[in-house]
C-alpha cells in the first residue's frame, strides 16, 4: 500500500514556493470580501449586507443557507447576537447575502445548524467566538472556502539531545459544501508540505512518539505530517431548527477524540512547534480511515468513531490502509458563546508501528475560552489533560495550559505550559528505562505581522523555551537546554 516518493531538499523548497504562489494567488478570487465584525449585532439585527466593517479577527458568524425549520422559535436571549439564533431566521433575509458577500459564502456549519466558526478540525468543536479566517466563495450550489499558512523556520533544541534543524511546515485546507436532500453535504481536503522536511521531522525535545524509518522511536523529535492530513466527507442531516444528525468519513480523517488538533486551536495554532502532550490528546488529528456519526441537540454534541488505531507510518506521502480495529467516543457543549468543552474516551488498537502488542486507551478532558476584546482583538485559552493507559504497560498523564493574545493589528503572543509523565523518553538509557518521569516544558513567544493584505500576512516571529526535568534526566539533557525557534510566517485570513 506504500507508495512513497522520494523528494529531495530541492522539493522542499519547491513545495514552499508552490504553497507562497497558490496563497499569493488569492487575491483574483472574485468571491473575497470583508470579513466582519458581527459582535456589535442584536439579536433581530439580521441584514448583514449593509456591513462593511473593517478586517477584523472577531467573532464571525456564518449565518446558514438556508432553513431548516422557519416556524422555529427564537432560543432564548442569552444566545446572543450570534448563535443558534441565525438558524431559526428565514433563508429569505439571507438570500443575496452571500452573493453581496463572499465572505459569508452561504456557510452554515457542515455538521449543524449552528455558526462555522463553531467548527474545529474533524469533527471537533471549538468556541462560535473563533476567528473565521479564510477566502469564501460561491460555485453554482456549493459553497466553498480555503485557508492556510506556511511557516519557515529555524530550530535550535538545546543541551546535549538538542539539534538544529531549517524547515517549513504548514497546511492548506479546502472546504466545500452544498445542500442535498434536506441536509447539508460537504466535502474537505487538507494538505501539508511537513513531508519534505524528511522522515524525522525536526527537533523538539521531549517530544515522543510515531517513527522515522519503522525501526526506532523518534524521541526529542516531532514527527512530519502527512502530505495528506484529511480527504474526507460529512453529510448532516436537521431533525429541527437547532439539531441534527451527521455521518463524517476520512482517508485520512480525525476520530471523534480529543480537543480540536493544535493547529486549529486559536490559543495554540500561531505557535510553529507542536506541543510535547499531542501523543496524549489530539495526536489522532491524522488517521487512515475514520467514521463517524453524532447527533448535534442546541450546543451539545455526542458522537463516535470506529477508525484505525495505528498511527501513520514513516511515508508520509501515501495513503495508508483503512482499517476500523478502534473505537472512541465524545461529548461536546458549548454552554456559551466563548467556551466550547469535550470530553472523550478511545480504545486504541496497537497505536505504535514499533510496540504493536501494545494498545492504548485514552481519555482525554478540555476547555478552550476564547474571547475577543477591543476592536478586533482576541484572547483564546485551552486548558487540556489526556490520559495513556498503555495495555498492557503504565497510565501516563499529559497535561497542557496555552494561550494566545491576537492584537488585530500585527502583534501575536502565545505561551504554552506542558507536564508529561514520560517512559519513552529514556528507554536507551539503562538505569531508567521503565522508569515514569515527569517532564515539564514552558514555551513563550509571539509575531510581528509585517505586511498584510486583505486576505495574508507574512510576519516574522519567535519562540523561546525552557524545561523543568526530574534530577535523574538531567545528565542526559543537561542542566538548562534552553531551546527556541526563529520563523517567518505566511498566512491566510
Ligand atoms: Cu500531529
Amino acid at each position: 500500500m506504500h507508495t512513497f516518493v522520494g523528494f529531495g531538499r530541492r522539493a522542499h523548497w519547491l513545495c514552499a514556493l508552490a504553497l507562497i504562489a497558490a496563497l499569493g494567488s488569492k487575491s483574483a478570487s472574485a468571491q473575497q470580501a470583508s470579513e466582519h465584525d458581527h459582535s456589535q449585532h442584536t439579536m433581530p439585527a439580521m441584514d448583514h449586507s449593509t456591513h462593511q466593517a473593517p478586517i477584523n479577527k472577531t467573532t464571525k458568524t456564518k449565518p446558514p443557507a438556508r432553513q431548516t425549520k422557519p416556524q422555529a422559535p427564537h432560543r432564548n436571549a442569552h444566545e446572543g447576537a450570534h448563535g443558534d439564533t441565525h438558524s431559526a431566521k428565514p433563508a429569505a433575509s439571507h438570500a443575496g447575502h452571500a452573493a453581496a458577500n463572499g465572505d459569508h459564502g452561504g456557510m452554515t456549519g457542515f455538521l449543524g445548524a449552528y455558526p462555522m466558526t463553531r467548527e474545529g478540525s474533524g469533527t471537533s468543536w471549538v468556541p462560535d467566538t473563533s476567528p473565521h479566517e479564510g477566502i469564501h466563495g460561491q460555485v453554482g450550489e456549493w459553497s466553498t472556502m480555503w485557508h492556510g499558512y506556511l511557516n519557515l523556520i529555524y530550530d535550535r533544541q538545546g543541551g546535549p539531545r538538542g539539534a538544529d534543524k531549517t524547515f517549513a511546515a504548514g497546511m492548506v485546507m479546502a472546504m466545500a459544501q452544498r445542500p442535498l436532500g434536506d441536509g447539508t453535504f460537504g466535502v474537505r481536503a487538507m494538505l501539508s508540505p511537513d513531508p519534505f522536511m524528511g522522515n524525522s521531522g525536526y527537533p523538539l525535545l521531549l517530544a515522543s512518539g510515531e517513527t522515522a524509518d519503522g525501526r526506532s522511536h523518534l524521541i526529542d523529535r516531532q514527527h512530519p505530517h502527512d502530505l495528506f492530513i484529511e480527504l474526507a466527507a460529512t453529510y448532516s442531516h436537521p431533525l429541527s431548527a437547532t439539531s441534527s444528525v451527521f455521518l463524517y468519513a476520512g482517508l485520512p480523517g480525525e476520530p471523534a477524540l480529543g480537543p480540536p488538533a493544535f493547529m486549529h486551536r486559536t490559543s495554540g495554532a500561531d505557535s510553529p512547534e507542536a506541543p510535547i502532550t499531542h501523543h496524549w490528546l489530539d495526536s489522532t488529528h491524522i488517521t487512515f480511515g475514520v467514521v463517524t456519526a453524532g447527533l448535534v441537540v442546541d450546543r451539545w454534541k455526542i458522537e463516535a468513531s470506529a477508525f484505525r488505531g495505528r498511527e501513520p507510518d514513516q511515508y508520509r506521502y501515501d495513503i495508508e490502509a483503512p482499517k476500523l480495529d478502534s473505537f472512541s467516543a465524545r461529548f461536546s457543549w458549548n454552554p456559551i458563546r466563548e467556551l466550547s468543552m469535550q470530553v472523550s474516551w478511545g480504545r486504541i488498537r496497537s497505536p505504535e508501528q514499533l510496540a504493536p502488542n501494545i494498545d492504548e486507551d485514552r481519555v482525554t478532558a478540555s476547555a478552550i475560552y476564547t474571547q475577543p476584546f477591543g476592536n478586533g482583538n482576541l484572547w483564546s485559552t485551552t486548558a487540556a489533560w489526556g490520559r495513556k493507559v498503555l495495555r498492557p504497560g503504565e497510565t501516563l498523564d499529559g497535561y497542557l495550559l496555552e494561550s494566545a493574545l491576537v492584537f488585530k493589528n500585527a502583534v501575536t503572543l502565545f505561551a504554552r505550559a506542558e507536564r508529561v509523565a514520560e517512559t519513552e523518553l529514556h528507554e536507551d538509557v539503562p538505569a531508567l528505562d521503565g522508569h515514569v518521569l515527569m517532564v515539564n516544558k514552558f514555551s513563550v513567544g509571539g509575531i510581528y505581522d509585517f505586511y498584510r493584505t486583505e486576505h495574508t500576512k507574512i510576519g516574522i516571529g519567535a519562540l523561546v523555551s525552557k524545561y523543568a526535568l526530574p534530577d535523574s534526566l538531567k545528565p542526559i539533557y543537561g542542566s538548562d537546554p534552553t531551546s527556541g525557534m526563529i520563523f517567518a510566517r505566511l498566512k491566510v485570513i
